[in-house]
């Protein structure tokens, strides 16, 4: 079963085939401490391997989503520890093990590690006044965990210069016109009902139509254009294999309901 008990996370089932993860570290802000990530990467693993979960959704409290890296366990570290151990590495495994998708549901602060976090989601909601930024400069350091990257391929690069080398925030009214946030919500409450609708409605499709979509969707950020395309074409070309392609394109001649096999 994916329920088991963390520490600092909150593991739940909420909707048909949606699994939700809460990160749960209130009196730090959900300050992403390494046990923090370690258990938000058990989590992932889990959901990943659960028949049942189709989606995933992401979030914290209406207060912080995540105010950064924890800040007093990095204070200490040194270069080598810091390098020999791959400090931050293992962060990523959000982006390698999870081949469902990701929604992240992000109110009040998503700050350093915490916007780089929401930045790795597949599909980011906010609400209007969530508040992103990379402020990592203020703290002598720069952004480790893809910020400089990611941001920087969703906003441009000067306002990306703008917003890493004065470390001052950004809206989730900001976040949504720059195209960072996918949609923006009047409050914590109608961004969960948005969040959870959005992996609900994805996880009624055919898993294998899902993961090759999500999986073509982020070559483009990897991949030149024509290299991009012809992997969609190749992929496209393969689900022509799937079961799931025929029974889709039957019931929409019947005009019946898919019934996925995902197959
Ligand atoms: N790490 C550790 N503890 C934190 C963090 C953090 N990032 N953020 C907040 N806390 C703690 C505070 O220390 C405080 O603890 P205590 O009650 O024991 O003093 C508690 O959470 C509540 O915080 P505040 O009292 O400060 O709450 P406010 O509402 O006054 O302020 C802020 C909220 C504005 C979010 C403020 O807490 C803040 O500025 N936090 C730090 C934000 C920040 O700089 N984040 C970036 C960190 S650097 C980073 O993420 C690098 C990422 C690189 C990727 C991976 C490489 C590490």
């Amino acid at each position: 079963s994916a329920r088991r008990s963390y520490e600092f996370i909150e593991v739940s089932e909420p909707r048909p085939g949606v699994g939700q993860i809460t990160l749960n570290r209130p009196k730090a802000l959900n300050a992403l401490s390494s046990p923090l990530i370690s258990e938000l990467n058990t989590a992932l693993r889990t959901f990943q391997a659960s028949p049942t979960i189709a989606a995933v959704v992401l979030t914290g409290s209406e207060r912080a989503f995540a105010a950064g890296a924890d800040i007093k366990e990095m204070a200490p570290l040194t270069f080598s520890g810091a390098y020999t151990n791959s400090f931050i590495e293992s962060w990523s495994e959000l982006t390698t093990t999870l081949k469902k998708p990701l929604v992240a549901a992000v109110s009040g602060h998503a700050l350093g590690g915490g916007c780089e976090l929401a930045l790795m989601a597949d599909v980011l909601y906010c609400t209007a006044t969530a508040n992103f930024g990379q402020p990592e400069i203020k703290l002598g350091t720069i952004p480790g965990a893809g910020g400089s990257q990611r941001l920087t391929r969703a906003v441009g690069k000067s306002k990306a210069m703008e917003l890493i080398l004065t470390g001052k925030s950004f809206s989730g009214e900001e976040a949504e016109r720059w195209g960072v946030a996918a949609r923006v919500f009047p409050s914590y409450e109608a961004l969960m009902e948005g969040a959870l609708a959005t992996a609900e409605t994805i996880a009624g499709y055919s898993k294998v139509a899902v993961q090759a979509a999500k999986e073509v969707v982020n070559k483009s950020q990897d991949l030149p254009l024509r290299d991009g395309v012809e992997y969609e074409r190749r992929l496209f070309h393969a689900l022509f294999g799937s079961q799931d392609q025929k029974i889709g394109m039957k019931a929409f001649a019947e005009k019946k309901k898919a019934e996925w096999s995902h197959e």
